[in-house]
């Protein structure tokens, strides 16, 4: 484990996608039904990042007094932040805002030493090979109820198109990797829907050390990451060994207008404390508009977050 990791405290977290359009949930919202597929997909359409600015992302992060940034290149939905060869199911090709998005931010963290982080979706429910689990293993008799967005018809293993589908995997993170200069971080998610053996670990793990040896990874990789990563509720012991708690700061990830849950600063300060009390990092997430900017209430907590950590490191 890297020492900047253990001594980081504080993370932000991106989610930022084309589910920030019509502010509904990330990627969940067409799995569970709530809206369908196809009107999922049209928020391509709408994704603009007209007034994306990473540098202004990038001041907001250190203001914050994070350590690290975390940003969903890509979620569950299958839609790439970046030029990927590998997928035309990207920001550049697919909507109209056409600008790499992890590229910037790539550029915007590293230019002020902030750790980078990049969250990528083992799963991706838009590929043509990768199947959907439905429960017991059993393709459904009524397939108009059940998830039809990842070839429902092969439910069922098929174990050239698994291999076609980790190799797609492993492309498109070896862009990432590569493509961007240093990264710091790989927080992955997903790894519940197949087991160990089905994402080939630890020869995956051990492929991601030859692109990058210094790589820190989250522990959704089937027990075969570097930390854990408990996400919003934080331990009521000390996890053993390295860890960090990710937590939104209203109850959505991505940008929900309709979500007023906000929490107050003084309770993100509190969990902070919980947290790092206990030996932790606080992953604490924003999710930005589909134009890129980002909520007021979101900004306000994290300089006041940063206002605080500044003024308790100098006492
Ligand atoms: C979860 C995901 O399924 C959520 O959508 C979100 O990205 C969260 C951080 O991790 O497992």
């Amino acid at each position: 484990m890297q020492p900047w990791f253990e001594n980081a405290k504080l993370g932000i977290f991106i989610h930022y996608g084309i589910y920030a359009v019509d502010g509904v949930a990330e990627s969940w919202s067409f799995y569970n039904g709530h809206i369908p597929y196809e009107q999922y997909m049209k928020q391509l359409d709408g994704f603009t990042a007209s007034k994306f600015d990473a540098e202004a992302w990038a001041d907001l992060i250190e203001k914050s007094g994070a350590k690290y940034a975390v940003l969903t290149t890509k979620h569950h939905d299958g839609v790439a932040l970046w030029d990927t060869k590998y997928s035309d199911l990207n920001v550049i090709q697919k909507t109209p805002a056409k600008r790499d998005i992890v590229k910037e931010y790539a550029e915007a963290i590293q230019k002020r030493g902030i750790h980078l982080g990049m969250y990528y979706s083992l799963i991706d429910w838009s590929h043509p090979d990768y199947p959907s689990v439905y429960e017991g293993g059993k393709v459904p008799e009524d397939l108009s109820t059940a998830n039809r967005f990842s070839s429902p018809q092969d439910g069922i293993q098929d174990e050239e198109r698994w291999q076609k589908f980790l190799e797609f995997n492993n492309n498109q993170l070896r862009e990432i990797l590569t493509n961007y200069g240093k990264v710091d971080l790989l927080w992955f998610d997903g790894d519940w829907e197949r087991s160990a053996e089905q994402w080939n670990l630890p020869a995956f793990k051990e492929y991601l050390h030859t692109l990058n040896p210094d790589i820190i990874i989250n522990s959704r990789l089937q027990g075969h990451g570097d930390y854990k990563t408990p996400e919003q509720g934080i331990p009521i012991t000390r996890p053993e060994g390295p860890w960090e708690f990710c937590t939104t700061i209203n109850t959505s990830w991505g940008y929900v207008p309709t979500d007023n849950k906000y929490k107050s600063l003084n309770q993100i300060i509190r969990m902070f404390c919980d947290c790092i009390s206990m030996g932790g990092n606080m992953l604490l997430d924003i999710g930005p508009r589909e134009d890129g900017t980002i909520d007021k209430r979101q900004e306000d907590i994290l300089l006041g977050l940063g206002d605080w950590i500044r003024t308790h490191e100098e006492a």
